[in-house]
């Protein structure tokens, strides 16, 4: 089984400010969390992250036939992109909606998740956590 583990736009700055929202662990400390959990679910995960919404289209059409599902923290682009919302539903991937906070209780535009809607789960407010949560839930639930 093979899940693309996609982080969006700020996301490569974790750990290096807003650490009361987001914490002090980095970007490189998430994937070696991810892969440690991977490894003990024996799945194979690829990450990617980009501040580009189009790569982030692209990530997801490319996994189109190579990955069994997503894990993706859109960033800011949750809250205003359809393109993403359309390519997810586009490739019928079963995709994992994860926030490291809890956008419902911060500003009122944080409240519109476009990409929800074709998601299967949504985990937040978890931290890093919430990233095991879903390579779980997609690995098969009881593990
Ligand atoms: O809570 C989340 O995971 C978010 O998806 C993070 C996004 C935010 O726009 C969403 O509303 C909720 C922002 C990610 C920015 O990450 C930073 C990390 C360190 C320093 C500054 C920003």
């Amino acid at each position: 089984m093979k899940i693309l583990v996609l982080n969006g736009p700020n996301l490569n700055m974790l750990g290096i400010r807003e650490p009361a929202i987001y914490g002090s662990a980095t970007y490189a400390d998430l994937v070696a969390l991810i892969r440690a959990e991977a490894d003990r679910l024996g799945v194979e995960v690829e990450f990617f992250q980009s501040n580009h919404e189009g790569a982030l289209v692209d990530a997801i059409q490319g996994a189109y036939g190579r990955a069994d599902g997503i894990v993706i923290n859109p960033g800011a682009y949750t809250h205003t992109s359809v393109a993403l919302l359309d390519a997810v539903k586009a490739v019928g991937i079963p995709t994992v909606e994860v926030h490291i906070s809890d956008p419902d209780t911060r500003e009122d535009f944080r409240r519109t998740s476009y990409i929800r809607a074709a998601c299967v789960m949504t985990v937040k407010g978890h931290g890093f956590e919430g990233y095991l949560e879903a390579l779980r839930y997609l690995a098969g639930g009881a593990n």
